[in-house]
């Protein structure tokens, strides 16, 4: 099995000093897209899952803000499920990557930015179609 290679985890530069910290997100520069949107997600029950999705072509970066939870990423060949509890921390999500959020923290705020603005065709919520939708592309 390939490991996956259509996410990047990305450190962030931390701008400190005696009073905290700051951590600055810019187009182009360390994200690697035109930020289109912003959103975030918060409050979410612990026993819930998110995602279940995914995406043929909105490119992401997810950064945990606050607290924890957990991202199972599936390029359709192999899994990897990743650990989000730093606000220095991104993860860039491709095209074709299904996605589950889960094991959220009460405190658990989760930022996402993204490179297109909400569109519902976008997304490929059936995994068996995800699936066969990854076949014809390493077909093509
Ligand atoms: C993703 C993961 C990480 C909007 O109206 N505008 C928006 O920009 C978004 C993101 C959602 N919505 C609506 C669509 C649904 O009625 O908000 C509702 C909840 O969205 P969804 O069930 O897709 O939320 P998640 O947490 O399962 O998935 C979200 C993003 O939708 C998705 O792109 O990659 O977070």
């Amino acid at each position: 099995m390939s490991k996956i290679k259509k996410h990047n985890k990305i450190s962030l530069k931390v701008i400190g000093d005696d009073r905290g910290s700051l951590i600055a997100l810019e187009s182009l520069d360390n994200i690697p897209f035109e930020i289109k949107r912003v959103y975030y997600i918060y409050a979410t029950r612990n026993a819930c899952k998110r995602g279940l999705h995914a995406h043929k072509k909105l490119r992401q970066m997810m950064v945990c803000v606050h607290g924890s939870c957990k991202l199972l990423l599936d390029d359709g060949h192999s899994k990897e499920v990743l650990k989000l509890n730093r606000p220095d921390e991104g993860v860039m999500m491709n095209e074709m990557m299904w996605r589950e959020m889960f094991d959220f923290s009460d405190d658990c705020v989760l930022m996402v930015l993204a490179s297109e603005h909400y569109l519902e065709s976008d997304y490929i919520r059936d995994y068996d179609n995800f699936i066969k939708k990854v076949k014809i592309n390493n077909e093509g």
